[in-house]
């Protein structure tokens, strides 16, 4: 099929993650380096990172430090395991990250990505009643267009109806709480929203069907980005986490995304000021350059279920490559960078002028919702009729011709720039982006 000439490789082999393949291998766009806040194509041409990659190189691309960490630590120690062995920069890296985590989220289980962490919060919560001697709470809550990876589990929790549809029945004993996004009440709204705290009174609604006995954790992303961003309604957390408290009910925050500065704090629970049981972590950990992830558990759970066990293995559950070393390095000397450079304060400072920009396309050709928190903006376009997300993915392509990375997602468009980000590349994402919806159709 498909070649880019003779020299370079077919494209067929490679089965592209959630894209559309037919599409993209039809009219490919490759990018072939990165430094700071740029992309460079094949070509050498230069295109602006309004994403963070995916939400994840909160301290810009290439970073020299980094890349040099990661390289001395595959010099010296590539891998060993992590099973009844130990290496040190695994525990350094812990320790270092429970310094910054959300006050008693102390204990922290390495994974590989943010799927694989969200799998380990919904394992532990369920070995955690069980070693209290509460097994028959098992029921998992989720949240209608929650993103918690691609997992069954995660699936099961999460809410984007495409990533359910097509894989059968999924965890059975789940249910899922509403979303939050009300565009008729909260349309436009700079920052948090003011209506929707109430919508977290459904748990109760939940409890009452299933009983508080039989039900083990709530999770959801305290902001959340996949979905198109969409930040909590003002006092929606806190009931949460008192209704959580009620009912004897784990509360998890998946901060895969709002995690490392990208809502102006390390993480969002420090930013709204609710502090959950466990919390997963994930991208911006390793500031993209190892795949990694990670959950931080609370004392409470963690004690309890570590003294509780019946077994010398406390927890049956692990990966290969939990704290591999590579990632541990690069977590570290990124954890360097966002001291250094207070990037997250940076974020917080930038906020203000962010929300400025993103909101100067309210009145924008087919904009119909504004939101914005933290460095995040979801930018929500009505779909063309007979077409939906189509719109969004032209103006994706378009605004990428002209040198400015975006990222859609269903009908909105969603902006999660580095924290490096300059005043002025801010306005160039933004004049892009109204660019393009001047063009599109
Ligand atoms: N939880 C949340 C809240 C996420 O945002 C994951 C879990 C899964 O992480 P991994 O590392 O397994 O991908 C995520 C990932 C998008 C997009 O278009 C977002 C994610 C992944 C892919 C695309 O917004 N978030
Ligand atoms: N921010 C990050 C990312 C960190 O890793 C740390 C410490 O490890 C801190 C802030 C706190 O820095 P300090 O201990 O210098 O106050």
């Amino acid at each position: 099929m498909s070649q880019l000439n003779n020299a370079a490789p077919s494209l067929d082999a490679y089965w592209m993650p959630f894209t559309a393949n037919r599409r993209f291998k039809a009219d490919p766009r490759f990018i072939a380096r990165a430094s700071g806040m740029y992309y460079y194509t094949e070509t050498g041409r230069e295109v602006l990172d309004g994403t963070s990659g995916l939400w994840c190189v909160n301290a810009g691309h290439c970073r020299p430090t980094i890349a040099k960490a990661i390289a001395d630590q595959a010099a010296t120690l590539d891998y060993a395991t992590a099973f009844n062995m130990g290496h040190p920069i695994a525990f350094e890296f812990a320790d270092r990250l429970s310094k910054i985590t959300p006050p008693g989220l102390d204990h922290i289980f390495f994974t590989n990505s943010g799927s694989e962490a969200v799998e380990t919060t919904l394992k532990i919560a369920l070995a955690y009643h069980r070693a209290r001697g509460k097994g028959t709470k098992t029921r998992l809550i989720g949240r209608d267009r929650g993103y918690h990876g691609v997992n069954f589990g995660g699936i099961s929790v999460g809410g984007m109806t495409k990533n359910r549809m097509y894989f059968g029945a999924l965890l059975g004993g789940v249910d899922h709480l509403p979303h939050t996004h009300d565009p008729v009440r909260n349309g436009f709204a700079r920052g948090q929203p003011q209506h929707g705290a109430e919508l977290a009174d459904e748990l109760e609604r939940i409890v009452a069907l299933h009983d508080a006995s039989n039900i083990a954790a709530v999770i959801v992303e305290p902001l959340a980005g996949s979905t198109g961003v969409l930040p909590p309604p003002v006092g929606y957390l806190q009931r949460l986490r008192k209704i959580c408290d009620k009912h004897d009910i784990l509360l998890i925050f998946d901060e895969v995304i709002t995690g490392f500065g990208r809502l102006g704090a390390a993480f969002a629970s420090q930013r709204f000021g609710v502090t959950p049981d466990l919390m997963t972590m994930a991208k911006g950990i390793t500031n993209a350059a190892v795949p990694m992830g990670g959950v931080a558990v609370s004392s409470a759970v963690h004690d309890a279920l570590v003294e509780g066990s019946e077994s010398p293995i406390e927890l049956f559950h692990g990966y290969t490559y939990s704290g591999h070393p590579l990632a541990c390095a690069a977590g570290l000397a990124t954890l360097d960078i966002y001291r250094d450079e207070g990037l997250f304060d940076r974020a917080r400072t930038l906020e203000p002028v962010w929300e400025e920009a993103v909101h100067s396309l309210d009145e924008a050709p087919h904009v119909i919702d504004v939101r914005n928190f933290g460095l995040t903006a979801g930018i929500e376009l009505a779909p063309r009729p007979g077409a939906p997300t189509l719109r969004a993915t032209e103006a994706f392509e378009r605004a990428f011709d002209q040198g400015v990375l975006i990222r859609v997602s269903g009908d909105t468009i969603a902006l999660s720039p580095p924290l490096i980000v300059e005043t002025g590349q801010i306005e160039r994402i933004v004049g892009a982006v109204r660019m393009v919806l001047e063009q599109v159709a």
